[in-house]
């Protein structure tokens, strides 16, 4: 596999700063050498420069930095779209207000190819939020929703080439969920596996049947992996830690299965704050989720993809 490493070193989406350290730290914990020592090939495209932002006036009073989020996720969409297509585009945020860019941009390229594209979000929250809804103002919290195509975003975030359905959408692994994110991921018929779900059902099962739906569809998959999926006991350089998440071997899991289904086709990791991290724990941890995802595995096992 052509892994493409693109750098997105944005914070303003976030509540505290720091995430614009995640690019730097993921290379530093050896990202380009787990992937080189798994046989792919590695380009590291470098960093995402955003366009000029403009000023934007919005009625909800709480929105912090929209004009600069905005300027990203254009700049992120486009670059997604061009680092699409082949390969396995790599994207290092930066707080998860890149996924806006990173979604749409694949998804774009996904409908020019005439695949449908399917979204894993390993997240303890759904991001689907509009701007109208966050109370905290915190546009990493708006990402999937715009990217869904989801009422509000017109006339303020780029329009979108291709809106993701919903329905194509699989959250995993929530247990912060806003009232006005339970009610719009029920009207827009996103899968919801929450933390519960996982307790009572396991990560094997439930992922194996979104997996299969995908490979029924010939879809592509785009995973978009939020540092807050993890347990912050294991995992704590992240501003918006909860109790109760993924646990080591969950996570991994997650990634194996992930490597066998042979689906993805573009990942983000997002909200990486080394400002956070104790002594790289968490950079390293995500190095070895992601050598995961592209085919790490602890024993040679016979290759069941569904
Ligand atoms: C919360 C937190 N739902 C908000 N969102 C986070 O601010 O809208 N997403 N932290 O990752
Ligand atoms: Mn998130
Ligand atoms: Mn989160
Ligand atoms: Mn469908």
């Amino acid at each position: 596999m052509h892994c493409k490493i693109l750098g997105i070193p944005v914070q303003d989406g976030a509540g505290r700063m720091g995430c614009e350290m995640g690019p730097s730290a993921l290379r530093t914990a050896g990202l380009v050498a787990a992937l080189t020592d798994l046989g792919h090939e590695v380009s590291d495209l470098g960093t995402v420069t955003p366009a000029p932002p403009q000023p934007l006036i919005h009625d909800n009073t709480a929105l912090r930095a929209l004009p600069e989020i905005v300027a990203w996720t254009t700049a992120i969409a486009e670059a997604a779209y061009m680092a699409s297509g082949e390969g396995m585009p790599i994207f290092l945020g930066g707080d998860h207000s890149i996924s806006a860019g990173s979604v749409s941009g694949v998804a774009r390229r996904a409908a020019e190819m005439g695949r449908p594209l399917f979204v894993l979000w390993l997240d303890a929250h759904p991001d689907f939020h509009t701007l109208e809804t966050t109370a905290s103002g915190n546009l990493h919290g708006v990402s999937l929703a715009y990217a869904c195509g989801q009422k509000g975003f017109e006339g303020y975030f780029p329009k979108l080439a291709a809106p993701v359905d919903p329905r194509h959408v699989c959250t995993f692994g929530l247990r912060s969920v806003d009232p006005a994110e339970r009610q719009a991921l029920a009207a827009a018929g996103v899968t919801v596996h929450d933390m519960r779900a996982i307790d009572e059902h396991g990560v094997a099962s439930l992922l194996r049947t979104f997996l299969e739906r995908v490979a029924a569809a010939n879809g592509l998959l785009h995973v978009s992996l939020d540092v807050d999926f993890l347990d912050p006991s294991f995992a704590p350089a992240v501003g918006t830690t909860v109790p109760g998440g993924a646990t080591f071997r969950e996570a991994h899991l997650a990634m194996e299965m992930l490597h066998d289904s042979g689906l993805v086709s573009s990942l983000d990791v997002v909200e990486l704050n080394p400002f956070l991290d104790e002594r790289g724990r968490t950079a390293t941890l995500l190095v070895d989720l992601t050598a995961s995802l592209m085919g790490r595995r602890i024993m040679d096992r016979p290759t069941r993809s569904h």
